[in-house]
């Protein structure tokens, strides 16, 4: 007999880190160049199979346009089970915002497995985030996967959701 298994996981980062293109990118393989700012939340879902038995369902919250100024609703991280840590290699201060998203996440739910990236590695030459910097923050949380993608050209963006995907079951 099959068995599905639906999990939630959301994103957190900082505004324009790229939260929405991964999003977009792994459920969709697209990407959109035009951005276009919502508002509240976007849930997605996508199944992976994660044995001949076992089809995960993930459900992938992602967060409206104004979270770098109000911060993040609990509702949003409440009940999440996994979650992806975006930066912008670009910005470090996008890597130093994580840390406030992290004590949210533990105030909500603590311990779940995080996944770190660093988006943006198509602009090779502006990124300012190096993996020293990366691999010294993820050591702060709950990190089980650390890597660096490109939501442009899809670089590294199936992996770590799969990578996440796989410690949920
Ligand atoms: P957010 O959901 O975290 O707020 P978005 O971020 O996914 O909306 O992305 C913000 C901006 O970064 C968008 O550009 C988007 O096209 C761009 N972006 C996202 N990921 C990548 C990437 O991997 N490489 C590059 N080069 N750009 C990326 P605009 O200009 O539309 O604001
Ligand atoms: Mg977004």
């Amino acid at each position: 007999m099959s068995t599905l298994i639906q999990k939630k996981i959301c994103l957190l980062g900082d505004f324009s880190v790229g939260k929405t293109s991964l999003t977009e990118r792994f459920v969709y393989n697209r990407f959109s160049e035009r951005y276009i700012s919502t508002i509240g939340v976007k849930i997605s879902r996508k199944s992976i199979v994660i044995s001949p038995e076992v089809t995960l369902n993930i459900l992938i919250w992602d967060l409206a346009g104004s979270e770098e100024f109000t911060g993040v609703q609990s509702s949003y991280i409440q009940g999440a089970k996994g979650a992806i840590f975006v930066c912008d290699l670009t910005r470090p201060k996008t890597l130093e915002s994580l840390e406030k998203y992290n004590r949210q996440l533990e105030d909500a739910t603590p311990n779940i497995p995080i996944a770190l990236v660093g988006n943006k590695t198509d602009l090779a030459s502006e990124c300012k985030i190096d993996r020293y910097s990366l691999e010294k923050e993820a050591r702060k949380f709950n990190t089980i996967a650390i890597t660096t993608t490109s939501a442009k050209t899809g670089r590294n963006v199936e992996s770590i959701f799969e990578a996440l995907a796989k410690e949920l079951v």
